[in-house]
């Protein structure tokens, strides 16, 4: 294992290589254990270097076997070859030259699953970010763009496909039971979106035409068997490729374009170059085995891979610091996507659900870090929620303070000008201010500036002048290595309702404000509106314009009348959150004392309305009903927390509703879809409305009859999953439940991705008992340890979902946590780097608890030889 070597990397220490790279030329014997890789490199020095520079490459766990320079065995006084680099002497002054390099791998001991390594017996690779210095010497960092060849010679029955970036060149016998292919890719890349596959694979193939009337071969492989579970996935690249052409102009580059599932996967999917490969939980679908919240994944992850080939392929980062200038970006476009696709702002109440969930206690904890980081240890630890998602963020606020044609014109003229290079988020911004002559050097300030900005509002009704004044003053608190913030420019859409629910449309004045955006870019700022007819109620940062916090006397009444009349959907659903809100921190905060929360009347009354709303989409009324989340109560309270306070807490308050709106649910819990499951939008929302109805009864009955009758009658996958969740964790020591779980053991016991939502159920079970049903799981002799979605079914869903079990007051959660951690480290660290994140906000804890998170801490710290991915983390966690 490649041990911490302790080194930060800075933004600032940015240089070109000393070398160029003109061209890569690769050769695979694929072997399990011992695959040969032959890389022929053509370089020169670069203009200005000194001649007696050394060309220096990067590796990582590599033997050199063999160097040549123009063919001819290298003098081994001229270079020096360690595990993670190798350093060449005596190179040409000026003229090209070609270094021959051999290296010899093991795909099936990788465990690290970076690199080239063997997934169910198909050979895959994942470079991003630094694996393709597990395969050979080179400089693999993303502002290096070369052209590619690459031959694969393997076993004809081991690997009957061979698979490479780029358009298929020929292939045939190559000698004894082994065969070739050849692939060309023409568009320069950098290494990291390399990728080579071989195996035996079935496949599904389609074609698109592209706006210009190319027609494209498309096709995705996956398990023998499982051809049919990839429509979906198909018919989503389809989409994919069609939005991408007609929002953004961009049309595909290659004769063909492939995707591979495979089921050993470190994250999602990688978007290399002509060649995705994916986790196949983010391919595979059909209404037995996926909910309707896997098809809306992989709809949205299929699509965010294609859309890379645009924004990160064609124009890719400069150094790994830029990493949002691709994911952010990209982020972006899938969620338009997605939004374009599905309903606008069931889409966006989904996405500031997930912002809020994971990326502001990131931005509130030690791991905070801005959306372009400055220094890092290791790089793979900085494929955040604050990348991805608040980069994303950032992308949506440029468009809201630029306007839609100016935002296109500004993609336009960075497709222009950035294509084939390696860009920065200074590139970006410059394409921006350049089209719409906007001084965005302040927006900017939200790349660099970690930590969530808080937004306080207060406002003045004047009865007599019929004026009404809105004040904002933003404020931003320190975060590791940044104690003093600069005043943001923070887009906030608002509006003014009136008594009778209409809204006003005056403008202000007192500061910078337009199209219903207040822009505020001073420390404090008032605006006035005159000639309001009526009290208004002010309705800020709508549709989530820009991700902050906002501080804001709102009293009950007032949130009310939001969620009743705003003519922004995702206005009423934030309005209606914020309501309970601030009814689940006070009741979390009373019963930690031991007192009795008070009613929650107003509240109920005003939910149930909308519950039975026909005018509204029954997608949009499940997600008012679904409470905030313990996760989100403790983050509002922020410090000394109690999980079981918080718990009790929201328990009581499903249960008022429950009872408030007894028939409501009744008839609701009825009414999903008749007849064959579709798994579109529409219907996925009326299933959403009915589980959450059924939730709702389930929980004032004292028998589990109900769920698990729907159980039972159930047909797909989503409904299964939904009364699973709803008898496992309502009614956990029912006879029905243990019948239910094993029903379904049963059912899909061959299918692992369905078994990872039954050991996800199960370890998100609340309650103290929880911990040791994991041990038990943990210890079932089929449990697979080496699978990632498997160990982030149980101990991920566990660590990250579980407040009450996994927050347990004796600590035995944190130990269990930390123990897993230093073990999965041993094979495979960027794996145990993430899953230890789960522990991220521990000091927000009450202090019982912190000193057993730390002491859990500091055991994993303390155990000896841990990875650089595990040990960036623990100390950063431990930090301050
Ligand atoms: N770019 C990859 C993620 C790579 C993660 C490396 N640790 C998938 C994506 O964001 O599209
Ligand atoms: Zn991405």
């Amino acid at each position: 294992m490649r041990t911490d070597t302790g080194h930060v990397f800075k933004l600032t220490d940015y240089k070109p290589t000393d070398f160029v790279v003109e061209r890569i030329d690769l050769t695979f014997e694929l072997d399990p254990k011992a695959t040969k890789v032959v890389s022929r490199v053509i370089l020169h020095r670069r203009e200005g270097v000194a001649k007696d520079a050394p060309l220096v490459l990067d590796g990582d766990e590599l033997a050199l076997d063999d160097l040549l320079l123009d063919g001819v065995e290298m003098d081994p006084a001229l270079y020096e070859a360690t595990p993670d680099s190798l350093t060449i002497n005596g190179l040409p002054e000026s003229t090209p030259f070609e270094i021959t390099v051999t290296t010899t791998l093991s795909p099936e001991t990788n465990t690290k699953l970076m690199g080239l390594y063997r997934t169910n017996g198909v050979y895959c690779t994942q470079c991003e970010a630094e694996g393709f210095r597990r395969i050979t010497y080179f400089y693999d960092r993303p502002d290096v763009l070369t052209v590619y060849t690459v031959t694969i010679i393997a076993d004809k029955e081991d690997a009957k496909l061979l698979l490479s970036n780029g358009n298929f060149l020929g292939g045939g016998n190559y000698d004894e039971g082994r065969h070739f292919a050849a692939w060309f890719d023409p568009h320069p890349k950098p290494s990291y979106l390399f990728a080579l596959v071989g195996g035996d694979l079935g496949v599904v193939e389609d074609t698109f035409t592209t706006m210009n009337g190319r027609e494209v071969a498309l096709k995705i492989y996956v398990e023998h068997g499982k051809e049919s579970r990839a429509a979906y996935a198909m018919d989503a690249l389809k989409r994919s490729m069609k939005w991408d052409e007609e929002v953004y102009g961009r049309e595909y580059d290659l004769d063909i374009f492939q995707i591979v599932a495979v089921s050993d996967f470190n994250m999602g999917a990688m978007e290399n170059k002509g060649l995705n490969v994916f986790n196949d939980k983010y391919v595979l679908a059909d209404p037995d085995t996926a909910t309707d919240a896997d098809y809306a994944n992989i709809e949205a992850i299929i699509a965010h891979e294609y859309f890379h080939n645009w924004t990160g392929n064609r124009i890719t980062c400069r150094d790994w610091f830029q990493l949002c200038l691709k994911e952010g970006l990209t982020v972006y476009r899938d969620h338009a996507f997605s939004a374009d696709q599905r309903s606008a702002p069931v889409k966006r109440i989904a996405e500031i659900r997930l912002l809020k969930a994971h990326q502001f206690p990131e931005d509130a904890g030690p791991l905070a870090h801005p959306v372009r980081p400055e220094t890092y240890r290791e790089i793979n630890n900085f494929y955040t929620a604050t990348v991805y998602e608040k980069g994303s963020e950032l992308v949506r606020m440029i468009h809201t303070i630029l306007g839609p044609d100016d935002f296109r014109k500004g993609m336009d003229l960075y497709f222009e000008r950035h294509d084939g290079e390696a860009a920065t988020i200074e590139d970006f911004l410059a394409c921006f201010a350049e089209t719409s002559g906007r001084d965005l050097k302040q927006f900017a300030l939200w790349y660099s500036q970690a930590g969530t900005p808080s937004v306080s509002v207060s406002t003045d009704w004047n009865e007599a002048k019929n004026s009404f004044d809105v004040t904002l003053e933003q404020s931003l608190a320190p975060t590791p290595g940044q104690s003093r913030k600069a005043v943001m420019h923070i887009p906030l859409a608002y509006g003014l309702i009136l008594p009778d629910g209409s809204e006003f449309d005056g403008q202000p004045t007192g500061g910078d404000a337009s199209g219903g955006v207040f822009h505020l870019t001073k420390r404090k700022q008032t605006y006035r509106f005159a000639n309001v007819p009526g009290r208004p109620v002010l309705s800020i940062n709508r549709g989530f314009s820009a991700p902050v916090n906002i501080a804001m006397e709102q009293s009950p009444e007032d949130l009310a009348h939001i969620s009743r009349h705003d003519s922004d959907g995702v206005s009423r659903w934030q309005a209606l959150n914020d309501f309970a809100t601030r009814h689940l921190v006070s009741a979390a905060r009373l019963m930690r004392d031991g007192r009795t929360p008070p009613a929650a009347t107003a509240l109920c009354d005003v939910l149930i309305e909308i519950a039975e709303d026909q005018s509204l989409e029954p997608a949009f009324r499940a997600q008012a009903l679904s409470l905030p989340a313990e996760s989100d109560i403790a983050r509002e309270i922020g410090t000394n927390i109690d999980p079981d306070a918080i718990h009790a807490a929201r328990e009581a308050m499903l249960a008022e509703v429950g009872r408030a709106g007894r028939e409501v649910f009744a008839a609701l819990a009825s009414s999903a879809p008749a007849g064959p499951y579709s798994a579109d939008a529409a219907a996925a929302g009326q299933r959403a409305l009915a589980a959450a109805a059924l939730s709702y009864l389930a929980i004032g009955e004292a028998s589990p009859e109900r769920p698990k009758a729907v159980f039972d009658a159930a047909d797909n996958m989503t409904v299964q999953s939904q009364t699973l969740q709803i008898l496992a964790h309502q009614f956990p020591v029912a006879a029905e439940t243990t019948d239910a779980l094993e029903t379904f053991k049963s059912r899909y016991e061959a299918n692992p991705l369905v078994l990872d939502k039954w050991y996800s159920i199960q370890a998100m079970v609340p309650g103290a008992r929880t911990c040791s049903r994991i041990e038990e799981l943990l210890a079932s002799p089929d449990f697979d340890r080496n699978n990632p979605n498997r160990m982030r079914a149980l101990i991920g869903a566990f660590s990250a979902g579980n407040p009450t079990g996994f927050n347990r007051a004796d600590g035995a959660g944190y130990r269990l946590l930390a123990r897993e951690v230093i073990e999965i480290d041993t094979r495979n660290p960027q794996l145990a780097a993430r899953l230890l994140t789960a522990m991220r906000s521990w000091r927000s804890l009450e202090p019982g608890r912190q000193d057993q998170a730390r002491l859990a801490l500091v055991s994993i710290r303390d155990a000896g030889k841990l990875s650089a991915d595990v040990s960036d983390i623990v100390d950063r966690m431990l930090a301050g």
